[in-house]
């Protein structure tokens, strides 16, 4: 068995939650943040069998789409002036980062 982590976008979360239901995948979404834009994005847990690992794989890839961000500058606050940039500066926010971790055990009580 297997755990995949998958941080995306929130705005793809209702998307890749119905494909992942109408393809039989269990999943747990739980809200999240990321430390960059620190701003809410969500993590999905699913655990599955190893062999239905690419498949979920490719739910998340066709569910959840890379979009540009703009970051607002933050004010260096006393800190060092040199590396503070006075604009906005835009970052493309990838689809989803996927983690796939090997489960040791999976109780169900
Ligand atoms: P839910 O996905 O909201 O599921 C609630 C309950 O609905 C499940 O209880 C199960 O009895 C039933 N259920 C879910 N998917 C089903 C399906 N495809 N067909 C028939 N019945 C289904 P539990 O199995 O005790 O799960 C409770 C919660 O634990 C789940 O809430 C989900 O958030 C999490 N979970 C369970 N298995 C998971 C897994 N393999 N990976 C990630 N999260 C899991
Ligand atoms: P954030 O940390 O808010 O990052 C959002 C986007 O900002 C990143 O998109 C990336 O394009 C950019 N970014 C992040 N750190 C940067 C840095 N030090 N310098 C320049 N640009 C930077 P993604 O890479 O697609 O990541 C989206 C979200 O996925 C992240 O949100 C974070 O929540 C999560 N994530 C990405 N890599 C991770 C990792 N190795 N471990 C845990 N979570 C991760």
């Amino acid at each position: 068995m297997k755990l995949i982590l998958a941080v995306i976008q929130d705005q793809d979360s209702s998307k890749l939650m119905n494909a992942l239901v109408e393809n039989n995948f269990r999943a747990t979404k739980l809200a999240s943040t990321g430390g960059f834009l620190k701003s809410g994005n969500t993590t999905f847990m699913i655990g599955t069998e190893d062999i239905r690992v690419e498949r979920a794989l490719q739910i998340i890839k066709e569910n959840c789409r890379a979009r540009d961000q703009l970051v607002a500058p933050v004010s260096p606050m006393g800190g060092n002036a040199d590396s503070y940039v006075p604009y906005p500066v835009e970052v493309e926010v990838g689809g989803a980062t996927v983690f796939v971790l090997p489960v040791e055990q999976f109780h169900h009580f």
